[in-house]
């Protein structure tokens, strides 16, 4: 296991410096922030970034991520050249030396969350989640700039995509996602990336869309979609764990098994109603994410890639990203390698 931290790019109010100085932390997750979704990215915007990387005595681990064009998502005929230029991207990071691609296929919304500053009873602050205020979101005036994401719509941009969804169902994302892979997964293989799809967050449909990549039986099918080593997952607990029917330590074992986990994201969730949840501290008791049997089972497949720990709360007054400060997140990074070297054959 390499553990790994996210960083936001030369913008990010995160130094590399700092990032060094939490203890094992040996892997930047991060990835190039300003070219457009679907655009081809530069080889020397990643060498450039790689220097970075390199300079502050850190590796380049993880690209996280490069966006899916939604006219892929949508089966749109623009797909073919568009997944020719995804391709020269996965390609020159390939080139590069990065390893492994985390991206998604969720229709227009990434991971999404009703409160960005749940206020908790220790005075921190948490993302949080709930179904009922989700519904009183109002739509009209587009998705807002929301942290964490790569592309943000106004009004009449949501409303086009909106209405081009509503005639795609789940088994036809699963079409898209398929005609996408058979294309993308070979040639990520002889480029030396590992390409890891992360769970929708929450796992569930949101605003009418299907979401399909939501449990362990999603990542198996997707895992069969193309029989290449390169087509590969990100296990995020985080995500997942919001559904209590998720068994996380038997996901991660199963796709473990077949070498398919490409990633870790390790979160904590604790889930407080139905389709309801507020993110947690990173061990396990303060949430519903059991934690050491996750990394228990990754330890038992023999898991040697990249972990990072998930969005952190706000903590010792610090301001930021939502999810992404510095101290709640070092925590994470320590304690799971507490719990790493705890669980080591002695
Ligand atoms: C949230 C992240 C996601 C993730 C993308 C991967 O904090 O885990 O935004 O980066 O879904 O494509």
């Amino acid at each position: 296991m390499q553990m790994t931290f996210r960083w936001f790019g030369p913008d990010d109010p995160i130094p590399l410096e700092h990032i060094r100085q939490i203890p094992g932390v040996t892997g930047i997750v991060t990835a190039l922030y300003d070219v457009a979704i679907g655009d081809v990215w530069p080889k020397s915007s990643l060498e450039r970034i790689g220097e970075m990387i390199d300079r502050a005595g850190l590796g380049f681990a993880v690209v996280e991520s490069i966006a899916v064009h939604e006219d892929i998502k949508l089966g749109r005929p623009s797909r073919d050249r568009l997944i020719d230029q995804y391709l020269e991207s996965v390609r020159n990071m390939g080139a590069l030396g990065v390893p492994v691609l985390c991206y998604n296929f969720m229709p227009i919304f990434d991971w999404t969350r009703t409160d960005l500053a749940e206020v908790q009873p220790d005075g921190s602050t948490a993302l949080s989640y709930d179904d009922a205020a989700l519904s009183r979101i109002d739509l009209s005036r587009g998705t807002g700039d929301l942290p964490g994401w790569s592309a943000a719509y106004d009004a009449e941009a949501l409303q086009a995509l909106l209405a081009a969804y509503s005639t795609v169902d789940a088994e036809q994302l699963w079409e898209h996602l398929a005609y996408f892979l058979e294309r993308v997964a070979p040639e990520a293989e002889r480029a030396g990336v590992r390409m890891a799809i992360h769970p929708d967050d929450p796992p569930w449909s949101i605003f009418g869309l299907p979401r399909i990549i939501t449990s362990g039986d999603a990542f198996e099918r997707l895992i069969d979609l193309v029989d290449s080593p390169a087509n590969g997952v990100t296990l995020c607990t985080g995500s997942l764990g919001a559904n209590p029917d998720n068994d996380l330590p038997a996901i991660a074992r199963r796709i473990g098994e077949r070498g398919r986990i490409h990633f870790m994201h390790c979160r904590n969730v604790a889930i407080t109603g139905e389709r309801q949840f507020h993110e947690a501290p990173h061990p396990s008791r303060f949430g519903n994410v059991p934690m050491r049997d996750v990394l228990a089972a990754l330890r038992d497949v023999g898991f040697t890639g990249p972990m990072r720990p998930d969005h952190g709360r706000m903590i010792w007054g610090e301001r930021g990203r939502p999810g992404y400060g510095l101290h709640d997140r070092a925590l994470g990074a320590t304690y799971l390698q507490g719990l790493w070297e705890g669980l080591e054959p002695r």
